[in-house]
């Protein structure tokens, strides 16, 4: 059956596009809206057309695995300036979603309605591109600049509500027979001399002239978010267009933007984001029958940092949480904790009062573990010692019910072992949460060797519930993201003795695009942390640092001195250290370009990365990309640490490891040998 299909209601012809799953804008569907809008034409018993989409959404855009492709016409452009040069006026029926190609076809009708649920949005560039159908030069021309650029630079959707009120949708209808309320509409309206047209409209576009302090105002609010991102820039520049200039000279001005953008390096690599995280879900062993275990409720051991956040991620998506604690006073801690972060986010308007509520009514807090016996996961979020954490599960498995889920929040330890413990090894897996875990997106699913696909596969559609991105890890000290921080890290500290200061180090990665160096990573986490105090020799620059009492920020300074806005300072003191124990060392000191060390320490990564796939740890290299992208801020923009080798060419990481005198992983040198990439 053809994806577009035509049919007369009286003198209404509706167009429907019926291509699963989202109605991507492929070839045949754009060739299909072409014809159908033509057949209108032809047709002197039609006066009007209703574009609709069957299934879960309205168009959700171009079809994203055609970019880099040999384009097939007609183009999109091509398709909607066809439906906007209708002499019927067209009505787009909008529900679900009306995103990037899909809102471009809307803004070429001459009317739009929609359902209560939709939202409209141009995410195009979240995947490295701006609209490139019109987008960019009619939007603004509907709703004025104001509401458009951000909605064009931030790539966020609006409720459909919100874009009622910008005048991007005409109409809001009932949920049911949203085709029939598009004819209905279509016929009021079929009689009237002029339609909108949006791409000829002048009455909104000048709310801001494109010389206004609005522009830059929004940029230093955006900052943050667009720093290093080539398509926010591309963006407002296109708005500016549409601004300054007529119609179809703006359109050129986008399509050239469009066309630089989409043939460049970020966009490959956002578009490979997308992808990566959709195939993330994918668990590939698991038949696809495999039954899901009903969750409703779950427990939580620990109501410290982590167990709280945990707790949130689940309050939040409306499951019954209890959570428990030994002593009362940490449990009354952790849960006004909780309320705090609710009530931060409420007052910054991400929550209202009533959601809070609802969240907390949904917490029980308890120091009786017997209190999650009728859980349906417990994840215990306890210290990070195996023997505690053993204790835990022979503990959970006298208790909580049969057919539960185990789960553990470790970070590095071996979950196998864990299980083991247990008399429901099938049952148990890890769940590994990052810091802050209500806000970090990644979750680490650890596979462990007895885990039943039924309860991995619960634990994947789980993720989903509470908004994560998850990826399945095997069992390895460290799983994906952590083991592969242990080489960096070391790197780090070798390059210190070789002549290199934290600062430089840090400010190469910064410069790259991490949030933060791994110095400043240290003195965030407290450079403490594994430290033995009792028996600190001076034997190395960390312990030098921790007898000084420069333990990180928490000590007010470590690698870094800090001031009172805690903006970090680069310290002669630890300067002198290191000139001390690199002077000692005997290696050479020279000074090193920020290429030279971004080598050092990510090519080590690319490296540990290689032997994890090898070793069967990670399922893709575009999970590890998720994970490190999700988990530690790895620039988007770069693809993730895999990708990122790929477009340097691993013949390039190989021979850089080599020189670094590094032992090269067997994957990592024959794929470089046959000229071959990870993704
Ligand atoms: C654009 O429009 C450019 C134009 O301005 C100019 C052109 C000239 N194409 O996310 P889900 C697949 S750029 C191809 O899991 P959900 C997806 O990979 C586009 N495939 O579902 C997945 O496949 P699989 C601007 C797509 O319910 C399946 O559909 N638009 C596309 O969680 C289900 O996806 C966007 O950026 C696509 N456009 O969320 C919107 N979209 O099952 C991108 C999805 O094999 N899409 N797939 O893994 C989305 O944001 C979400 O998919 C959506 C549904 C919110 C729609």
């Amino acid at each position: 059956m053809s994806v577009i299909t035509t049919r007369k209601d009286g003198d209404v012809l509706v167009v429907t596009s019926n291509n699963p799953p989202v109605n991507a804008l492929g070839q045949a569907v754009r060739a299909g809206l072409a014809e159908a809008i033509q057949e209108a034409s032809a047709d002197d018993a039609i006066k009007a057309v209703v574009i609709t989409c069957e299934g879960r959404t309205f168009f959700a855009g171009a079809d994203i695995t055609e970019f880099g492709k040999p384009p097939v016409g007609p183009s999109l452009p091509e398709v909607v300036d066809a439906i906007e040069a209708s002499a019927k006026p067209v009505v787009a029926a909008i529900h679900g979603t009306a995103l990037g190609g899909g809102l471009e076809v809307a803004l070429a009708c001459h009317y739009r309605i929609a359902v209560a649920s939709a939202k409209l949005g141009l995410p195009e560039v979240k995947l490295g591109i701006l609209p490139g159908a019109g987008g960019t030069q009619r939007l603004p021309r509907v709703v004025g600049v104001a509401d458009a650029l951000p909605m064009i630079v931030t790539g966020n959707p609006i409720s459909a509500s919100k874009a009622e009120g910008i005048g991007l949708v005409d109409k809001l209808v009932a949920e049911d027979d949203l085709a029939g309320s598009g004819v209905a509409f279509a016929r009021s309206v079929a009689d009237k001399g002029d339609h909108p047209v949006s791409s000829t409209r002048t009455d909104k576009i000048k709310d801001i002239p494109s010389d206004s302090d609005f522009f830059d105002e929004f940029r230093k609010a955006q900052m943050r978010r667009m720093k290093g991102f080539e398509a926010p820039e591309a963006c407002i520049e296109a708005v500016k267009a549409a601004i300054d200039l007529p119609y179809a000279e703006g359109v050129k001005k986008e399509r050239e933007l469009f066309g630089k953008l989409v043939s460049g390096t970020q966009s490959k690599a956002l578009r490979h984001v997308f992808f990566a995280e959709r195939a993330a879900a994918k668990i590939d062993d698991i038949p696809k029958d495999t039954p899901l275990i009903p969750i409703k409720k779950v427990g939580i051991l620990g109501a410290g940092t982590m167990g709280g956040g945990i707790a949130m991620n689940f309050l939040t998506a409306g499951y019954a949480v209890t959570i428990v604690e030994r002593q009362q006073e940490a449990l009354d801690r952790g849960v006004a904790i909780i309320r705090k972060n609710y009530e931060r986010s409420a007052a910054k308007g991400r929550f209202t009062e009533a959601q809070v509520k609802g969240a907390m009514d949904l917490l029980t807090p308890t120091l009786d573990y017997n209190d999650l016996a009728d859980c349906d996961l417990v994840i215990e979020a306890v210290f990070e010692n195996m023997d505690v954490k053993k204790e835990v599960f022979r503990t959970l498995d006298g208790i909580v019910k049969q057919g539960a889920i185990l789960a553990s929040n470790t970070s590095y330890l071996n979950v196998d072992e864990m299980a083991a413990e247990t008399k429901r090894p099938g049952s148990v897996l890890g769940l590994h949460f990052f810091s802050p875990a209500n806000v970090m997106r990644l979750l680490e699913i650890v596979r462990a060797e007895k885990t039943e696909p039924a309860v991995l596969k619960t634990a994947m559609d789980l993720s989903k519930k509470i908004g994560k991105v998850a990826v399945v890890a095997g069992v390895c000290f460290g799983f994906i993201g952590n083991r592969m921080l242990s080489p960096r890290q070391r790197a780090a500290q070798a390059m210190l003795l070789q002549g290199a200061m934290p600062w430089d180090v840090d400010k190469a990665l910064t410069d790259f695009g991490m949030p933060m160096g791994p110095f400043q990573m240290s003195d965030l986490a407290g450079l403490d942390l594994g430290w033995d105090k009792a028996n600190s020799k001076s034997e190395t620059i960390r312990d030098v640092l921790c007898e000084r009492d420069r333990r990180g920020q928490k000590t007010g300074k470590g690698f870094y001195d800090y001031d009172e806005n805690r903006r970090a300072i680069p310290s002669d003191e630890v300067a002198e250290v290191i000139k001390e124990f690199a002077a000692k060392s005997g290696l050479e000191q020279r000074s090193f370009s920020p290429d030279e060390i971004r080598e050092a320490l990510l090519f080590p990564m690319i490296n540990e990365g290689a032997k994890i796939l090898e070793e069967g740890m990670a399922q893709r290299a575009s999970d590890i990309d998720t994970v490190w992208i999700n988990g530690y801020g790895w620039p988007a923009y770069t693809g993730g640490p895999m990708f990122w080798a790929d477009t340097i060419g691993l013949d390039k990481v190989v021979a850089g490891l080599k020189a670094q005198g590094a032992e090269v992983c067997k994957l990592l040198e024959d794929k470089a040998a046959k000229g071959e990439t990870f993704n």
